[in-house]
């Protein structure tokens, strides 16, 4: 790999990054099933900044991968643990890519950091693209073998054959905002998003539909059965401190608007 000075060292990794937790909700009842736990990056001046280039530019270092998740499941053991008791309902999902799994770490690292009662509570994020690859298909393997639960990310990017979904093991199925943003316009995307939804009802799994901004969105996801909903709508990723607040209280439903 070059050596781009632009890119953290793992040190670096380790020291610079927190997570920041997106609420995913019932669209029915506005109540918070899960959280995604997403990186970001402490700026020198303390402000709080993304790191979604970052991460897609460290992606063949296996070494800066594994501080990443690190970093991230240190961080959920510290700010989501503490309510696992208390809310009894809601997951944590991570990102964590095939090869990470692969590696064995993932292992080491709940066990190091006593996940061991909450497993069940954790949900892995592979995409649909990765999801495929025989990688993909035995780190499933291995984080079910945990007794961790596996999403299937970005849904409907990967130009996947959706027998190859059904030939899965998932537990919960995440629709790309690249499917939300047509279907109030587009009478196709719309059967198709409802397709989706009837395909993940005869399999098993739950939905969770990514990317929702207007309320007009929301709406349709409610109307078409999505059993939950991630997106600007509802919040933005909170910080830590914010996430008592976020099980206690909830969100509000996709009301109509009153008529002018
Ligand atoms: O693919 P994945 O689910 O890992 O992506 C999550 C990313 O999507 C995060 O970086 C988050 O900031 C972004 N995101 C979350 N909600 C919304 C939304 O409502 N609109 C848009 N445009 N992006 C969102
Ligand atoms: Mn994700």
């Amino acid at each position: 790999m070059m050596n781009d000075a632009s890119v953290p060292s793992v040190d670096e990794i380790l020291k610079q990054f927190i997570a920041h937790y997106q609420p995913i909700v019932d669209i029915d009842t506005g109540s918070v099933v899960g959280f995604e736990a997403l990186a970001r990056r402490i700026q020198p001046d303390g402000s709080i900044g993304a790191a979604g280039d970052l991460i897609e530019r460290i992606e063949q270092d296996p070494e800066k991968l594994v501080a990443i998740i690190r970093v991230i499941l240190t961080s959920i053991s510290r700010d989501i643990k503490p309510f696992f008791d208390l809310y009894p309902g809601f997951y944590v999902s991570v990102n964590i890519p095939p090869t990470v799994i692969g590696s064995g770490n993932v292992l080491n690292m709940v066990q190091e950091l006593k996940f061991a009662p909450y497993l069940n509570r954790l949900v892995c994020e592979l995409t649909e693209r990765q999801a495929l690859t025989d990688l993909g298909r035995s780190s499933l393997q291995i984080v079910h073998d945990m007794g961790i639960r596996v999403a299937i990310d970005d849904f409907g990017t990967g130009n996947s054959g959706l027998a190859q979904i059904a030939g899965l093991d998932l537990d919960i199925l995440k629709i790309d905002r690249s499917l939300v943003l047509p279907v109030l316009t587009n009478r196709v995307s719309a059967r198709l998003l409802r397709g989706i939804v009837a395909l993940a009802a005869a399999l098993h799994m739950r939905t969770v539909v990514e990317g929702v901004e207007t309320w007009e969105h929301a709406f349709f996801m409610q109307a078409a059965g999505v059993d939950y909903g991630q997106g600007w709508f509802w919040s933005k990723a909170l910080p830590p401190a914010q996430v008592a607040a976020a099980l206690k209280s909830g969100f509000p439903r996709p009301t109509l608007p009153p008529r002018a």
